[in-house]
């Protein structure tokens, strides 16, 4: 590290030393040789250091101020404005194979081309080291992380977004096993976005639990304590036995003043916030959730602290705590927005006018401007988000920072499906849940994402983006995970986005909030339901209820027939689709196909029976 010494500014130097832990000082004395930075910063998580960082972010200009207090704005290259799937690679020993849904490469070849990327890539450029915790501090369940990162934007977001770690560094000492990254936004152009988009990487070491981002600066690539940490999670938690999950955790207030705690996967922009964030009920987290298992019950934990959230369409109506958050004094960073002259922000659905002119993730925008291609350029990017601590949301469950953790009574999943699945349905079983309803998720493309819309795409636990495990192994890890509960969360699936045949949603946004005042009912054996060949479904007696005492909303027997209809051509289709996409991975577990074949056999005797299409009263 000596040589290194007259790089560290203020007590930096001495702040990393104070830390005992030679593998963190040689991890960190390697990168730091490797990328050469100007100088390095060392932050212990002081208000002082993160005030420190939010002023560089300025400094540097890869932040602007706002007209909101403490607010600010960043902005992502045109061209780098979301995950980058094709260049986020698994390093792995030889031999070792996880098939073509999983992208990845051989380690060592990895390894090689990222080192050649990353020598001087710091050059010019500040470094900041910072530690933090994934999970609440002092919890059992939470995983140091340390990272390197020559972007002010980067470290300023995960001071946002994460629980602050250096003490635990200093109390956990040479025994302190973390998670590693380091990241370069690489050479910058003149509006401070990285200029070298072709060589942009992620790779992702799972051994040795270290994460290389560079030539990037969108949050889902960059910040590493996201979605870069998942992934070494899901490894993690596959050697421990517990899950590492792409899930929300929401707290749903019930009877006599219960509180039932329930998580939910569901793939980007399928709702996973909104459900969070439903008024009335209790925010635990948005996007991460580590489940684990105590005394035969199973806790789940928020690894974050804040909400990298999508921005597109949150109006003051259907997302009152998120807008009112978003215009109060506290720090906030909006990313790839439109911002006027009199620093204000708009974005695509906000319930305001839309500016004339301004600046964007394009530079100078004005109505009607285009691209190299001649594709319109919307005044916000479909993909721009808001970076908030869940603390500026006036309904955050103090459930948040317990170290235990909270008592999940249900786990739910979720996709964008227009036709098949009922709006929400109890899985008969645990093993049943997982398999038709987890490993069986998809979710239909948006005009968000390039490509065509409406197509399903497979998405198993909506988690496949982030999967170091092979997909055969990682359903086993869910089969095994139950094997020693004594108190099993029941698992539910969702669909708010069922339509009808010509084309209007059958659902209106906030009703999701029944189907999960009826999960609390079912979880605390208060209502019985319809058992169909594909699960339990409500009856509309406690469906009308449920609407009527909510929303004061008197719900139809038409409504409900509409909604909850059995559609067994559809179901059978899927089921062909899963059972051909699991027929490819060479280690699915026997046990899919079985209970995929018991579904189908359902659904062919009932269709006998009963037709194609069976109304929930016919059941
Ligand atoms: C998602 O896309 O699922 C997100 C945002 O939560 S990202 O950080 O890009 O993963
Ligand atoms: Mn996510």
């Amino acid at each position: 590290m000596n040589n290194l010494k007259e790089k560290f500014i203020e007590d930096s130097f001495n702040k990393l030393m104070k830390i005992n832990n030679p593998e963190l000082h040689k991890f960190v004395e390697k990168y730091l040789t490797l990328c050469n930075p100007d100088k390095i910063f060392v932050s212990a998580g002081t208000p002082e250091d993160l005030k420190y960082i939010k002023e560089k972010s300025i400094e540097t200009k890869e932040e602007m101020r706002l007209k909101i207090e403490e607010h600010t704005i960043h902005f992502d290259g045109y061209y780098d404005q979301a995950r980058d799937k094709e260049r986020t690679k698994f390093l792995l020993p030889p031999g070792v194979d996880y098939g073509k849904y999983i992208n990845w490469m051989e380690k060592d070849k990895g390894l090689e081309e990222i080192h050649e990327l990353m020598k001087d890539i710091m050059k010019g450029k500040d470094v900041y080291v910072c530690f933090y915790v994934l999970g609440p501090v002092g919890s059992e369940f939470s995983i140091p992380t340390v990272q390197i990162a020559d972007s002010a934007y980067v470290a300023h977001s995960e001071n946002i977004l994460y629980r602050q770690g250096y003490e635990e560094f200093l109390r956990r000492g040479p025994d302190a096993e973390f998670f590693r990254f380091v990241h370069s936004a690489g050479e910058l152009d003149e509006r401070m976005t990285s200029k070298n988009i072709g060589k942009r990487r992620v790779y992702i070491d799972l051994l040795d639990r270290i994460v290389y981002s560079i030539n990037t600066q969108y949050g889902g690539n960059s910040i590493g304590l996201k979605k870069l940490s998942l992934r070494l999670a899901i490894h993690k938690a596959s050697k421990e036995g517990w899950l590492a999950e792409h899930m929300l955790i929401v707290g749903i207030n019930g009877l006599g003043g219960r509180v039932t705690y329930i998580t939910g996967a569901f793939p980007s922009l399928c709702g996973k916030t909104s459900t969070a964030m439903m008024s009335g009920e209790r925010l635990i987290g948005d996007d991460i959730a580590y489940l684990h298992k105590k005394n035969g019950k199973v806790y789940a934990v928020n690894a974050e602290k804040g909400m990298f959230g999508i921005i597109q369409g949150i109006n003051s109506k259907d997302d009152p705590i998120i807008f009112k958050a978003l215009h109060s004094p506290g720090d906030v960073i909006f990313s790839n927005v439109l911002v006027t002259e009199d620093k204000e922000v708009y974005w695509i659905g906000k319930d305001a006018p839309e500016p004339e002119k301004g600046i964007n993730h394009s530079g100078e925008w004005y109505k009607g401007k285009k691209d190299e291609k001649g594709n319109e350029i919307p005044p916000s990017h479909p993909n721009a988000r808001f970076t908030i601590s869940l603390d500026m949301f006036e309904n955050l469950d103090p459930g948040l920072e317990d170290p235990r953790g909270v008592e999940i009574g249900g786990i739910v999943y979720g996709g964008r499906d227009s036709d098949t699945w009922v709006p929400v349905e109890e899985a008969l079983d645990w093993v049943h849940g997982v398999i038709t309803k987890g490993a069986s998720l998809e979710s239909e493309t948006t005009a968000a994402t390039l490509g065509a819309v409406g197509v399903r795409k497979f998405n198993l636990m909506s988690n496949l983006d982030f999967l170091s495990v092979t997909i055969g192994k990682y359903i086993q890890m869910y089969l095994d995970f139950a094997r020693d509960l004594e108190k099993l969360p029941k698992i539910f699936s969702v669909n708010y986005f069922l339509k009808d045949k010509d084309g209007n949603f059958l659902n209106k946004k906030v009703d999701k909030r029944i189907w999960y005042k009826w999960m609390d009912l079912r979880i605390h054996g208060e209502a019985d339901a319809i058992k169909t060949p594909t699960g339990y479904i409500p009856r509309y007696e406690d469906l009308k209820r449920l609407f009527k005492e909510v929303f004061d909303r008197d719900y139809s027997e038409e409504e409900y027939v509409k909604q909850f209809t059995l559609r067994i051509p559809e179901h059978l289709e899927k089921i062909e689709r899963i059972t051909k996409i699991y027929k490819e991975i060479s280690d699915t577990p026997d046990i899919v196909f079985k209970i995929l074949e018991e579904q189908k056999q359902r659904l062919l005797k009932t269709r006998e029976e009963k037709g194609e299409y069976v109304s929930p009263f016919d059941l």
